[in-house]
């Protein structure tokens, strides 16, 4: 992070949605990689197996630092409320070269207590080994009517930071006044952007970037809409100007 401002590259696609969502290069994890590390990344984000056969051990690992992503879930099963389990440990993210681990929280699922309380722990082995830990919180279930109303949004950064979060990634709520909600909500737990899918238009994006960090968001922390993009390395530095300015 500079200057408490964050542009990080999310690659954990490929467990969460399928390769579906990994068209063209972006199958291919050396893109992506070459992408975060080109374009100055403060982080990447991605699932065990691809940091340990793409990024431990690499000129990666010297380029852009890792985020592990610890949990996940499949896009297939839609027969009720989530639970992503665990599937790497604080520790073996940390052999890995991982500075922080990153851990989904599915707010209003019927087991959002257990998302709970595995964070909890979670954060506490984090901060015992000097990493930071970093909560997706996304309201879904079916008592969420609106996953991203200003409400519910800010009740998602409000948990990161009851959990102990040191940052929350989160949906955009659709104004600047709806997001500086949820950053107030945060306190000190920094805010970043969970970018959604491919907008065609670009500009759109970046407009919401630009709002996010008028609200006082940390900044981003974005997938699709950089590595589907046809030139990822000038959306990256779109991006840039505005986090960094
Ligand atoms: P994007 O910027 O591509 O949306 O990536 C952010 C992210 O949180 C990924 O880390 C994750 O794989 C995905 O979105 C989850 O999307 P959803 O659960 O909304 O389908």
């Amino acid at each position: 992070m500079t200057n408490g401002r964050a542009m990080y590259l999310a690659y954990d696609h490929g467990f969460e949605h399928g390769p579906e969502d990994l068209p063209a290069k972006s199958i291919e994890p050396k893109y992506i990689l070459d992408i975060a590390a080109v374009g100055k990344y403060n982080a990447v984000i991605l699932q065990k197996g691809i940091a340990e056969k793409y990024y431990t051990d690499t000129q990666y690992q010297k380029q852009v630092p890792l985020i592990m992503k610890i949990n996940g879930k499949a896009d297939i099963w839609k027969g009720g409320d989530l639970y992503p389990l665990q599937n790497c440990s604080v520790e073996y993210a940390e052999k890995l070269g991982a500075a922080a681990v990153g851990y989904t929280i599915y707010l209003g699922s019927a087991y959002d207590g257990e998302m709970f309380r595995d964070f909890g722990r979670i954060v506490e082995e984090a901060h015992n080994l000097k990493m930071a830990a970093v909560a997706w919180i996304y309201p879904r279930g079916e008592f969420v009517k609106d996953d991203v109303s200003p409400e519910m949004t800010a009740y998602a950064a409000r948990i990161g930071l009851e959990l102990g979060a040191d940052m929350v990634k989160i949906k955009y709520s659709g104004s600047t006044d709806n997001f500086r909600q949820a950053v107030e909500a945060a306190g000190k737990t920094r805010v970043v952007l969970s970018g959604g899918p491919r907008l065609d238009q670009e500009e759109q994006f970046l407009e919401i970037i630009k709002s996010v960090i008028q609200a006082g968001g940390a900044g981003v922390a974005v997938g699709r809409n950089v590595w589907q993009h046809p030139k990822p390395l000038e959306i990256t530095e779109r991006i840039r100007k505005i986090i960094f300015g």
